[in-house]
């Protein structure tokens, strides 16, 4: 007894922990995700977000390109149908907007692996609060494939939200109530018009006085002859009401249109320039338990001035050679290792030289977003970009994939 009486304090006390014990969540589906596929299918950078806080009804724009790698995963779906999507809890936004390539797609679009596309959203402003906010992109047969996620306050009350738009017969609507009435009025109409139905019968004893009737076999003085009355005057009523309706809203909309819908093709890849500097993956290794990842690289610079690695992309996640490059886009912080990149020998590559030198990509974020979880995968492989920068500022990339070998000892 005394032990029951002990377990059960036990249990009220991590049950009231538990209540009181809720941290708010700062990452929104992706760190669950395989870093393997993570880093093998699209490549988000040169993102912007035009203001980091607004009013409702002010607009944020978010820019930025993709990637869709070249050794896309085989348990993920070619990104033939594929949709440019938004990743936020419920619309605190809405999409006003959405370009890729400077096409609007509001619907599916094909997308071709090894291809880099520039996008652009339109988002306004909704609900007020603190907002994580990604750029995402629904493969069919794929899943949500989840971009950087940067947070945006918004300020104000959701009441002053309106949403219009004009259509093509000449008259301004606003999205956010329109035809929300008519709605209420027609679903309202047709329950009250069963309730009325029900009513009718339910005046009179409903269960056993019928029950027994029915038994001793006086089944038709159940129905009289008002109630076949009433029945009929019922099922007309209820044909000539969908008639009428129907064609009162015939003549109040005389033009409508189908759903629209269907994939895009053809959207407009950028045209991006060969590699300049050619790097070879010697290897690649991470230590378990462990915040970095070590390359061996070995890089040729075929252009036409030197150049230094300033950046090393994988899976939302930034590192940065501080020396080289920094960021002025505001990048989320959490995915942005200002000084995460280190390279054994980072002096300006002359054009025609080639040289091996170690790189470790070194940040708390390899862990905080799980990318030290490619243990877990069936592939032990990733992929980034690499940035270089010319004395200038002239940035160029390359793209790297090889196999990341975990190291214990
Ligand atoms: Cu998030």
């Amino acid at each position: 007894m005394k032990t029951i009486t002990k377990w059960s304090a036990v249990g009220l006390l991590i049950a009231l922990a538990a209540s009181v014990y809720a941290p708010t969540a700062s990452a929104h589906g992706e760190k669950s995700q395989a870093a393997f596929m993570r880093m093998r299918t699209i490549h988000w950078y040169d993102l912007k977000w035009s203001k980091e806080a607004v009013n409702v009804n002010e607009e944020v724009e978010i820019t930025g390109k993709f990637h869709v790698f070249e050794g896309w995963p085989e348990t993920v779906a070619d990104p033939d149908d594929a949709f440019l999507n938004i990743g936020i809890p419920g619309p605190v936004f809405i999409r006003k907007e959405s370009y890729i390539g400077g096409q609007l797609v509001p619907r599916s679009v094909r997308l071709e692996v090894g291809s880099t596309y520039d996008f652009r959203v339109v988002l306004k402003a909704r609900r007020p609060g603190d907002w994580h906010v990604h750029t995402m992109l629904n493969v069919e047969g794929g899943g949500p494939i989840i971009g950087p996620g940067k947070w945006i306050t918004i300020n104000g009350s959701m009441g002053s939200f309106t949403n219009p738009v004009t259509t093509l017969t000449g008259q301004t609507v606003d999205l956010e109530n329109y035809n929300l009435g008519n709605t209420y009025f027609w679903h309202a109409f047709w329950y009250a018009f069963g309730v009325a139905w029900m009513l009718y019968w339910c005046r009179r004893p409903v269960w056993l006085p019928r029950f027994l009737m029915v038994k001793a076999g006086r089944t038709d003085e159940l129905v009289t002859a008002g109630d076949k009355k009433v029945s009929m005057g019922f099922g007309a009523a209820t044909i000539l009401i969908v008639v009428f309706a129907m064609s009162s809203a015939n003549n109040q909309y005389p033009v409508t249109i189908p759903l629209q819908a269907g994939t895009v093709r053809g959207i407009k890849a950028i045209d991006m320039p060969k590699a300049v500097v050619k790097v070879k993956v010697e290897d690649a290794v991470y230590r378990v338990p462990g915040r970095s990842m070590n390359m061996t690289l070995t890089m040729t610079n075929t252009g036409s001035s030197p150049v230094q690695l300033g950046e090393f992309y994988t899976a939302s996640v930034r590192f940065m050679n501080a020396s080289v490059s920094k960021d002025e886009t505001g990048y989320p912080e959490d995915l942005l290792a200002e000084d995460g990149l280190s390279v054994s020998d980072n002096s300006p590559l002359a054009p025609g030289e080639t040289r091996t030198v170690k790189v470790q990509a070194s940040d708390a974020a390899w862990e905080v977003y799980r990318l030290s979880d490619i243990i877990y995968d069936p592939d032990s492989r990733f992929a980034g970009i690499l940035f270089f920068y010319d004395a200038s500022g002239t940035r160029t990339q390359t793209t790297i994939d090889a196999p990341l070998i975990p190291t214990f000892m």
